[in-house]
């Protein structure tokens, strides 16, 4: 059986994530990790806070904290933002906080070095002779190589996503002082990716099952990255800071040097997995994970981070070889990467205003409601947005309408004319075209999730409740309870009798999507008819499978909102503090 080793991007703990980060790389990692589980799979979800590296030092001395309180601040307020969001993680750790973090960094940057895959090099880096330090990555900004942008940053683009050179930089500044820094020399170490390359990566990235399997790229993820490949430089992965991993101590020039935090960051991913292994008390068990043959690493990250992702972890994991326990790493099976998700038309932004409050949203609204319209609108093969008239519809119009409705009209009705207990049913119904429908929207969500096709599967799911709902008014059991003809009493039993089960078996394949209104629905169900058994399980599936009939007799529950819905006003009032922060 394989074991799915699933990773969310580890967020710096240098702010807020926002509701763009979510949807971009939890919410699906989560919905695919809470299915596989359901399924009975060997699940296992990691993630943790990425604590060092330039966007850290630079805020925290702002700020005039030191680097350790400010880190310790952003771990904990990211963790509850993700609690509020039901992300159900194994493990959340933090790389500076994990005690296997800079073992495990330093032993990788080790063994790229004595297998040959780390050089050194003295090169020219931008200097700031006003304060006398070496400005790397984000200290220094300029104009994109690639794209033009004006605020490329020394190690990324945050536009075009391009790991930039931070030499290539055109009109440099110092994001300290403003300054214009000059190029000093300045000793690091270079990971050879083109090495890396003819090594297994491009055989591995091209599909050499022999090296490990993977599943189809996305044609965002391959587009972007087989460019990449065709012109791979070696990249340096120290830096001189004061905050980091720092260089093996016994490596000449190390002093004052840290692991670049793109090199330390995913090992962060099995540090954890280490962290979690000892807590579990077989400290061992990590390597089942990350070195497994059975093992399907799937990475969950937003298309800024691809080349980290498909290129240089990977590098990374191959260049080990078997240096660890005889065995060689995994390599990623997928690495779905979304696109950006806005805010009604512009980048989420917390400094300017322009985003959504967790705290607020979550005292009015509901994590279900938020998780499903955030796979609704989910940017997968293009950038999208969260529009606060869209989140209304989708809570008022399907959410409550399609699912609450259908699921409290059943429940009350069935209260009502059959003293709240599944009524004997004759099974004339398993040919109902209706009914045959929900089966095929049913039968599509797992396939779905399974496919990292999270809008589709949030469509399925609706899909299924639109047949249920026509299936309801077309038996119109209201009408027929009414009848004199012993016919239509049995086919009354029947429908509420289908209706039930389909709503047990709904129950089940929205619970990754909204596990909170799903644990409802099977409270309003009853006990009885929970098959408590099941709860968890996905069970069967395919077209054509039908739930099998519940046994008359069984006691239901009381009927609940399911879905609260959201008034104009509501929705006014949020649009309007939006547009307040434009006009400001
Ligand atoms: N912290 C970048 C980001 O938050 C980075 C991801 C690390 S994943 C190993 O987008
Ligand atoms: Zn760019």
């Amino acid at each position: 059986m394989p074991r799915h080793l699933i990773t969310s991007a580890l967020p710096y703990a240098n702010g807020p994530i926002h509701f763009g980060h979510v949807a971009g790389a939890y919410l699906p990692a989560d919905v695919y990790a809470r299915y596989l589980r359901m399924k009975g799979e060997q699940v296992l979800y990691v993630c943790g806070s990425d604590e060092h590296g330039v966007a850290i030092t630079l805020k925290a001395e702002q700020q005039g904290v030191s680097y350790r309180d400010y880190v310790d601040r952003w771990h904990g307020e990211i963790k509850q933002l993700f609690d509020q969001f039901g992300i159900s993680f194994d493990i959340w750790s933090g790389t500076a906080r994990c005690p296997h973090h800079a073992e495990a960094s330093r032993r990788f940057f080790r063994v790229l070095l004595e297998r040959g895959f780390v050089f050194e090099r003295s090169e020219a880096q931008w200097y700031a002779e006003s304060m006398q330090r070496f400005l790397p990555d984000r200290y220094v900004e300029g104009i994109c190589p690639q794209c033009g942008f004006e605020k490329a940053r020394g190690d990324e683009c945050p536009k075009c996503g391009t790991w930039v050179d931070a030499q290539q930089l055109t009109a440099p500044t110092c994001t300290l002082d403003g300054s214009t820094p000059i190029l000093k020399q300045t000793k690091h170490w270079y990971l050879d990716l083109p090495k890396l390359q003819e090594e297994g990566l491009q055989d591995w990235y091209q599909g050499d099952d022999s090296i490990r399997p993977h599943g189809p790229w996305k044609p965002n993820v391959d587009g972007y990255v087989k460019a990449m490949l065709k012109d791979l430089q070696a990249r340096p992965i120290t830096r001189d800071l004061p905050w980091g991993v720092p260089v093996p101590e016994e490596l000449e020039g190390s002093a004052g040097k840290v692991l670049y935090v793109w090199f330390d960051a995913p090992i962060g991913y099995i540090s954890a997995t280490m962290e979690w292994a000892e807590q579990k008390g077989a400290p061992d068990s990590w390597q089942d994970w990350w070195q497994g043959d059975d093992t399907q690493l799937v990475h969950f990250i937003g298309k800024d981070n691809i080349a980290f992702h498909v290129v240089v972890f990977p590098s990374m994991l191959l260049g080990q070889g078997k240096e660890w326990n005889d065995k060689s790493f995994v390599l990623p099976h997928n690495v779905p990467a979304n696109e950006f998700y806005n805010l009604q038309g512009r980048k989420f932004n917390t400094s300017s205003g322009w985003y959504i409050d967790t705290e607020s949203f979550f005292q009015s609204y509901s994590p279900d409601s938020a998780r499903f319209y955030l796979l609704l609108s989910a940017p997968e093969t293009a950038d999208a947005e969260f529009t606060w008239e869209g989140f209304q519809n989708a809570n008022n119009s399907l959410l409550a309408d399609k699912l609450g409705n259908f699921a409290s009209r059943v429940i009350k009705f069935n209260a009502k004319r059959f003293d709240g207990v599944v009524p004997e049913s004759s099974g004339a119904l398993d040919d109902d075209p209706q009914l045959a429908l929900a089966d095929a929207a049913f039968a599509q969500i797992g396939d779905r999730i399974s496919k990292f096709e999270f809008k589709a599967a949030a469509k399925e799911l609706m899909a299924a409740c639109d047949a249920l709902n026509q299936f309801f008014d077309a038996m119109a059991p209201w009408k027929l309870i009414k009848s004199d003809d012993e016919e239509d009493q049995i086919q009354c039993r029947n429908s509420l009798e289908r209706c039930l089960a389909y709503l047990e078996l709904l129950s089940r394949r929205m619970a990754p999507i909204c596990p909170d209104a799903a644990a409802n629905l099977r409270e309003m169900l009853g006990g009885a008819i929970a098959v408590p058994e099941n709860a968890n399980q996905w069970g069967a599936e395919g077209v054509g499978v039908s739930p099998a009939r519940l046994a008359a007799g069984l006691a239901t529950g009381v009927a609940q909102v399911m879905f609260q819905k959201i008034d104009n006003d509501a929705i006014e009032a949020e649009v309007n503090r939006l547009e307040s922060v434009v006009s400001e």
